[in-house]
């Protein structure tokens, strides 16, 4: 079964998408050998079940706490694993540098640009087009609490892209 990943610091949101994204079959566990829990459940993605983790929030993959060392390696072990990387769009840069570094491990991503509700209010300009371009990976605008934006994050999964490292500096300078 195909497997997608939620990832991103923590309180961007990743467990209300994956609230709206999952039915009534979810599970929480420890992740084994760990006292960490997390959530799995199964979301429809074009006609086919996929399974969905809530995986534990992390500032970087250089892991400085337990739930940080879960997530790396939920990050390695599901290797072939599509990630939602869950930004919180008012505080970019934190959420960009665990982005690329998933991005560098060849992980296909696409970027939730959430928050984006905040984002307007406290007037941060954020030029999608231009990130999504430089990113070389779907980036979408989405308000997890109201649902916009989902719609569109979840068909664009099928265009997740494993961008490099080396295509993006090359587009940045
Ligand atoms: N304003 C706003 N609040 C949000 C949005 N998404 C999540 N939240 C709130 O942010 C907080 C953290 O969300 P949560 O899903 O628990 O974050 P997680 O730690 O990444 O799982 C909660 O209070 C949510 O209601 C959003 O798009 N806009
Ligand atoms: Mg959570």
């Amino acid at each position: 079964m195909k497997r997608i990943l939620l990832m991103g610091n923590p309180n961007v949101g990743k467990s209300v998408f994956f609230n709206r994204l999952t039915g009534v079959n979810v599970i929480a566990s420890n992740y084994a050998g760990t006292t960490v829990d997390y959530t799995k459940g199964y979301m429809c993605l074009e006609g086919e079940d996929v399974e969905l983790i809530d995986v534990p929030g992390t500032f970087s993959l250089e892991a400085k706490d337990k739930a940080e060392e879960v997530a790396v390696k939920m990050l390695d072990e599901y290797n072939d694993s599509v990630v939602i990387c869950v930004l919180d769009a008012s505080k970019l840069e934190r959420g960009l540098y665990l982005a690329l570094e998933i991005i560098e491990k060849c992980h296909p991503v696409v970027i939730a640009l959430n928050m984006w509700d905040d984002t307007m209010v406290k007037n941060i300009e954020v030029d999608v087009a231009k990130l999504a371009s430089i990113l070389g990976v779907p980036t979408v605008p989405t308000v997890a609490i109201t649902g916009e934006g989902l719609k569109e994050l979840v068909s664009s999964i099928g265009d997740a892209s494993s961008a490099t490292i080396e295509a993006i500096i090359g587009r940045v300078s």
